[in-house]
Protein backbone atom coordinates (compact mmCIF):
# COMPACT_ATOMS: atom_id res chain seq x y z
CA UNK A 1 0.00 0.00 0.00
CA UNK A 2 1.31 3.62 -0.67
CA UNK A 3 1.08 6.00 1.70
CA UNK A 4 -2.55 7.71 0.73
CA UNK A 5 -4.06 3.93 0.68
CA UNK A 6 -2.68 3.27 4.20
CA UNK A 7 -4.01 6.66 5.33
CA UNK A 8 -7.46 5.69 4.32
CA UNK A 9 -7.21 1.99 5.48
CA UNK A 10 -6.41 3.05 8.98
CA UNK A 11 -9.02 5.82 8.91
CA UNK A 12 -11.54 3.49 8.04
CA UNK A 13 -10.82 0.59 10.28
CA UNK A 14 -10.46 2.72 13.25
CA UNK A 15 -13.98 3.92 11.86
CA UNK A 16 -15.20 0.05 11.69
CA UNK A 17 -13.49 -0.98 15.35
CA UNK A 18 -11.80 -3.17 13.52
CA UNK A 19 -8.81 -3.37 16.16
CA UNK A 20 -6.54 -6.53 14.55
CA UNK A 21 -6.42 -4.60 11.59
CA UNK A 22 -5.42 -0.68 13.01
CA UNK A 23 -3.03 -2.93 14.61
CA UNK A 24 -1.32 -4.09 11.65
CA UNK A 25 -1.65 -1.65 9.70
CA UNK A 26 -0.16 0.61 12.08
CA UNK A 27 2.89 -1.61 12.07
CA UNK A 28 2.94 -1.85 8.75
CA UNK A 29 2.90 1.99 8.49
CA UNK A 30 5.73 2.26 10.77
CA UNK A 31 7.74 -0.04 9.01
CA UNK A 32 7.23 1.90 5.55
CA UNK A 33 8.57 5.08 7.26
CA UNK A 34 5.60 6.62 7.87
CA UNK A 35 5.99 9.25 11.05
CA UNK A 36 4.04 8.17 13.99
CA UNK A 37 2.24 12.07 14.33
CA UNK A 38 1.54 11.29 10.71
CA UNK A 39 -0.18 8.21 11.88
CA UNK A 40 -2.38 10.20 14.70
CA UNK A 41 -3.21 13.15 12.88
CA UNK A 42 -4.22 12.58 9.71
CA UNK A 43 -5.84 8.94 10.31
CA UNK A 44 -6.88 7.53 13.87
CA UNK A 45 -7.72 11.47 15.72
CA UNK A 46 -9.90 12.49 12.04
CA UNK A 47 -11.59 8.94 12.13
CA UNK A 48 -12.40 8.81 15.79
CA UNK A 49 -14.00 12.87 14.80
CA UNK A 50 -16.20 11.12 12.45
CA UNK A 51 -17.24 8.18 14.78
CA UNK A 52 -18.55 11.42 17.46
CA UNK A 53 -20.17 12.78 14.18
CA UNK A 54 -22.03 9.77 13.39
CA UNK A 55 -22.96 9.37 17.04
CA UNK A 56 -24.19 12.90 17.30
CA UNK A 57 -26.40 12.15 14.01
CA UNK A 58 -27.50 8.82 15.28
CA UNK A 59 -25.87 6.27 13.13
CA UNK A 60 -23.59 5.16 15.56
CA UNK A 61 -24.04 4.24 18.89
CA UNK A 62 -21.98 2.97 22.40
CA UNK A 63 -20.67 -0.15 21.21
CA UNK A 64 -19.49 1.40 17.86
CA UNK A 65 -18.26 4.07 19.84
CA UNK A 66 -16.51 2.03 21.96
CA UNK A 67 -14.98 -0.55 19.67
CA UNK A 68 -13.46 2.01 17.81
CA UNK A 69 -11.95 4.07 20.93
CA UNK A 70 -10.10 0.60 21.39
CA UNK A 71 -8.78 0.39 17.96
CA UNK A 72 -7.27 3.60 18.36
CA UNK A 73 -6.16 2.71 22.03
CA UNK A 74 -4.29 -0.33 20.17
CA UNK A 75 -2.47 2.11 17.88
CA UNK A 76 -2.11 3.95 20.78
CA UNK A 77 0.15 1.53 22.47
CA UNK A 78 2.11 0.92 19.60
CA UNK A 79 2.81 4.77 18.82
CA UNK A 80 3.42 5.11 22.74
CA UNK A 81 7.44 4.64 22.28
CA UNK A 82 8.24 6.25 19.21
CA UNK A 83 6.20 9.66 20.27
CA UNK A 84 7.71 8.88 24.50
CA UNK A 85 11.43 8.36 22.49
CA UNK A 86 13.82 10.87 24.74
CA UNK A 87 16.39 10.76 26.98
CA UNK A 88 16.23 14.01 28.53
CA UNK A 89 15.98 14.10 32.29
CA UNK A 90 13.21 15.22 33.97
CA UNK A 91 11.73 18.27 33.55
CA UNK A 92 8.83 18.07 36.10
CA UNK A 93 6.28 15.94 37.57
CA UNK A 94 2.80 16.15 36.38
CA UNK A 95 -0.25 14.26 38.09
CA UNK A 96 -2.87 13.55 35.15
CA UNK A 97 -6.33 11.72 35.71
CA UNK A 98 -10.01 11.95 33.81
CA UNK A 99 -12.21 13.34 36.44
CA UNK A 100 -15.01 11.34 38.32
CA UNK A 101 -18.10 10.67 36.13
CA UNK A 102 -16.24 10.21 32.98
CA UNK A 103 -14.52 6.87 31.67
CA UNK A 104 -12.66 8.70 28.28
CA UNK A 105 -9.45 8.00 28.23
CA UNK A 106 -7.68 8.00 24.48
CA UNK A 107 -7.03 12.11 24.75
CA UNK A 108 -5.95 12.00 28.44
CA UNK A 109 -3.56 9.19 27.50
CA UNK A 110 -2.39 10.91 24.34
CA UNK A 111 -1.49 13.90 26.27
CA UNK A 112 0.38 11.93 28.72
CA UNK A 113 2.60 10.42 26.07
CA UNK A 114 3.36 13.67 24.52
CA UNK A 115 4.36 15.26 28.39
CA UNK A 116 6.11 11.86 28.82
CA UNK A 117 8.19 12.71 25.61
CA UNK A 118 9.11 15.71 26.40
CA UNK A 119 10.61 14.97 29.46
CA UNK A 120 7.80 15.21 32.26
CA UNK A 121 7.38 12.40 35.02
CA UNK A 122 3.54 11.27 34.34
CA UNK A 123 1.53 9.57 37.28
CA UNK A 124 -1.29 8.68 35.62
CA UNK A 125 -4.62 8.48 38.01
CA UNK A 126 -6.54 6.93 35.09
CA UNK A 127 -10.17 7.49 35.02
CA UNK A 128 -13.42 8.73 36.92
CA UNK A 129 -10.86 10.19 39.96
CA UNK A 130 -12.46 11.67 42.71
CA UNK A 131 -11.25 14.75 44.26
CA UNK A 132 -9.59 12.68 47.08
CA UNK A 133 -7.26 10.75 44.32
CA UNK A 134 -6.28 13.89 43.55
CA UNK A 135 -5.90 15.27 46.95
CA UNK A 136 -4.10 12.36 47.88
CA UNK A 137 -1.45 12.18 44.88
CA UNK A 138 -0.47 15.82 45.60
CA UNK A 139 0.52 15.17 48.73
CA UNK A 140 2.85 11.71 47.90
CA UNK A 141 4.27 13.35 44.30
CA UNK A 142 4.12 16.64 45.08
CA UNK A 143 3.81 17.67 41.61
CA UNK A 144 4.53 20.83 39.42
CA UNK A 145 1.32 20.36 37.95
CA UNK A 146 -2.05 18.68 38.33
CA UNK A 147 -3.80 17.87 34.86
CA UNK A 148 -7.72 17.40 34.42
CA UNK A 149 -9.47 16.13 31.95
CA UNK A 150 -12.72 16.21 31.17
CA UNK A 151 -14.62 15.13 27.68
CA UNK A 152 -18.60 15.65 28.56
CA UNK A 153 -20.35 18.60 29.33
CA UNK A 154 -21.46 17.09 32.34
CA UNK A 155 -18.48 15.99 33.90
CA UNK A 156 -16.71 19.36 32.88
CA UNK A 157 -18.04 20.99 36.28
CA UNK A 158 -15.54 18.63 38.64
CA UNK A 159 -13.10 20.74 38.12
CA UNK A 160 -14.77 23.28 40.27
CA UNK A 161 -15.39 20.86 42.74
CA UNK A 162 -11.58 19.20 42.00
CA UNK A 163 -10.17 22.66 42.81
CA UNK A 164 -12.28 23.64 45.45
CA UNK A 165 -11.09 20.15 47.60
CA UNK A 166 -7.01 21.34 46.68
CA UNK A 167 -7.85 24.74 48.01
CA UNK A 168 -9.98 22.95 51.29
CA UNK A 169 -6.70 20.88 51.26
CA UNK A 170 -4.35 23.78 51.65
CA UNK A 171 -2.81 22.53 48.73
CA UNK A 172 -3.71 25.12 46.10
CA UNK A 173 -0.56 27.50 46.26
CA UNK A 174 1.72 24.45 45.88
CA UNK A 175 0.68 23.28 42.15
CA UNK A 176 -0.21 24.58 38.89
CA UNK A 177 -3.71 23.30 37.63
CA UNK A 178 -4.49 22.53 34.19
CA UNK A 179 -7.48 21.69 32.51
CA UNK A 180 -8.77 20.08 29.01
CA UNK A 181 -11.09 17.86 27.11
CA UNK A 182 -13.20 18.17 23.81
CA UNK A 183 -15.49 20.25 25.17
CA UNK A 184 -13.81 22.67 27.63
CA UNK A 185 -12.53 26.28 26.35
CA UNK A 186 -10.68 28.77 27.88
CA UNK A 187 -13.24 30.85 29.33
CA UNK A 188 -14.28 28.02 31.20
CA UNK A 189 -11.09 26.75 32.56
CA UNK A 190 -10.80 30.65 33.47
CA UNK A 191 -14.19 30.40 35.37
CA UNK A 192 -12.96 27.36 37.84
CA UNK A 193 -10.21 29.09 38.27
CA UNK A 194 -7.43 26.81 36.54
CA UNK A 195 -4.16 27.81 35.63
CA UNK A 196 -3.99 26.57 32.24
CA UNK A 197 -5.49 25.31 29.60
CA UNK A 198 -5.29 23.50 26.50
CA UNK A 199 -6.79 22.43 23.07
CA UNK A 200 -4.57 19.44 22.40
CA UNK A 201 -1.74 17.86 23.44
CA UNK A 202 1.02 19.45 21.65
CA UNK A 203 -0.56 23.04 22.70
CA UNK A 204 -0.89 21.13 26.02
CA UNK A 205 2.88 20.26 26.85
CA UNK A 206 4.03 24.26 25.48
CA UNK A 207 2.22 25.54 27.90
CA UNK A 208 3.00 23.08 30.91
CA UNK A 209 6.56 24.10 30.18
CA UNK A 210 5.98 27.59 29.86
CA UNK A 211 3.69 27.57 33.23
CA UNK A 212 6.56 25.83 35.32
CA UNK A 213 9.23 28.23 34.12
CA UNK A 214 6.79 31.16 35.49
CA UNK A 215 6.69 29.78 38.59
CA UNK A 216 10.44 28.84 38.55
CA UNK A 217 11.23 32.38 38.00
CA UNK A 218 8.96 33.54 40.51
CA UNK A 219 10.45 31.72 42.76
CA UNK A 220 13.84 32.66 42.33
CA UNK A 221 13.20 36.52 41.90
CO1 LIG B 1 -17.98 9.29 24.27
N1 LIG B 1 -18.62 11.08 23.94
N2 LIG B 1 -19.47 8.94 25.50
N3 LIG B 1 -17.26 7.49 24.38
N4 LIG B 1 -16.84 9.72 22.80
C1 LIG B 1 -17.78 11.95 23.12
C2 LIG B 1 -16.77 12.71 23.99
C3 LIG B 1 -18.88 12.88 22.43
C4 LIG B 1 -18.31 14.28 22.04
C5 LIG B 1 -19.49 12.17 21.21
C6 LIG B 1 -20.49 13.05 20.48
O1 LIG B 1 -21.61 13.15 20.90
N5 LIG B 1 -20.06 13.69 19.40
C7 LIG B 1 -20.00 12.93 23.53
C8 LIG B 1 -19.86 14.05 24.57
C9 LIG B 1 -20.88 15.16 24.34
C10 LIG B 1 -20.68 16.23 25.35
O2 LIG B 1 -20.86 16.06 26.51
N6 LIG B 1 -20.31 17.41 24.85
C11 LIG B 1 -19.84 11.56 24.18
C12 LIG B 1 -20.87 10.90 24.93
C13 LIG B 1 -22.22 11.60 24.95
C14 LIG B 1 -20.65 9.69 25.61
C15 LIG B 1 -21.63 8.91 26.50
C16 LIG B 1 -22.47 9.79 27.45
C17 LIG B 1 -22.53 8.07 25.56
C18 LIG B 1 -23.65 7.33 26.25
O3 LIG B 1 -23.40 6.48 27.08
N7 LIG B 1 -24.84 7.68 25.88
C19 LIG B 1 -20.68 7.96 27.27
C20 LIG B 1 -20.17 8.59 28.58
C21 LIG B 1 -19.45 7.61 29.44
C22 LIG B 1 -18.79 8.31 30.62
O4 LIG B 1 -17.70 8.82 30.50
N8 LIG B 1 -19.48 8.35 31.75
C23 LIG B 1 -19.56 7.83 26.30
C24 LIG B 1 -18.74 6.71 26.19
C25 LIG B 1 -17.71 6.55 25.28
C26 LIG B 1 -16.94 5.24 25.10
C27 LIG B 1 -16.64 4.51 26.40
C28 LIG B 1 -17.79 4.34 24.23
C29 LIG B 1 -15.69 5.72 24.28
C30 LIG B 1 -14.49 6.08 25.19
C31 LIG B 1 -13.33 5.15 25.01
C32 LIG B 1 -12.12 5.65 25.76
O5 LIG B 1 -11.84 6.83 25.89
N9 LIG B 1 -11.38 4.68 26.26
C33 LIG B 1 -16.18 7.04 23.68
C34 LIG B 1 -15.55 7.68 22.57
C35 LIG B 1 -14.47 6.89 21.83
C36 LIG B 1 -15.91 8.99 22.18
C37 LIG B 1 -15.39 9.81 20.96
C38 LIG B 1 -15.99 9.22 19.70
C39 LIG B 1 -13.89 9.88 20.78
C40 LIG B 1 -13.11 10.46 21.97
C41 LIG B 1 -11.64 10.46 21.67
O6 LIG B 1 -10.92 9.59 22.12
N10 LIG B 1 -11.18 11.42 20.82
C42 LIG B 1 -15.94 11.26 21.31
C43 LIG B 1 -16.23 12.09 20.07
C44 LIG B 1 -15.12 13.04 19.74
O7 LIG B 1 -14.30 13.40 20.57
N11 LIG B 1 -15.09 13.52 18.54
C45 LIG B 1 -16.97 10.98 22.34
C46 LIG B 1 -9.79 11.47 20.33
C47 LIG B 1 -8.90 12.18 21.34
C48 LIG B 1 -7.45 12.14 20.86
O8 LIG B 1 -9.31 13.54 21.39
O9 LIG B 1 -10.48 13.21 23.59
O10 LIG B 1 -10.54 15.45 22.44
P1 LIG B 1 -9.80 14.21 22.75
O11 LIG B 1 -8.43 14.64 23.47
C49 LIG B 1 -7.62 15.73 23.00
C50 LIG B 1 -7.99 17.09 23.60
O12 LIG B 1 -9.27 17.13 24.18
C51 LIG B 1 -6.86 17.43 24.53
O13 LIG B 1 -5.75 16.72 23.99
C52 LIG B 1 -6.20 15.47 23.49
C53 LIG B 1 -5.23 15.02 22.43
O14 LIG B 1 -5.02 16.00 21.44
N12 LIG B 1 -6.94 17.09 25.96
C54 LIG B 1 -6.27 17.85 26.89
C55 LIG B 1 -7.50 16.06 26.57
N13 LIG B 1 -7.26 16.10 27.88
C56 LIG B 1 -6.50 17.19 28.10
C57 LIG B 1 -5.96 17.70 29.29
C58 LIG B 1 -5.19 18.87 29.21
C59 LIG B 1 -4.99 19.50 28.00
C60 LIG B 1 -5.51 19.00 26.81
O15 LIG B 1 -4.63 19.44 30.29
C61 LIG B 1 -4.74 18.82 31.53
Amino acid sequence: MNHDELIKALYDETLMGNAPAVLALTNEAIASGMGPDTILFDALIPSLEEVGARFERGDFFVPEMLIAGKAMSGALAVLRPLLAETGAESIGTYVMGTVKGDVHDIGKNLVNIMLEGAGFTVIDLGVQTPPEKFIEAIREHKPDIVGMSAFLTTTMPMFKVNIHEITKAGLRDQVIVMVGGAPVTQEYADAVGADGYAADASTAVRLAKALIKKRRDLVSA
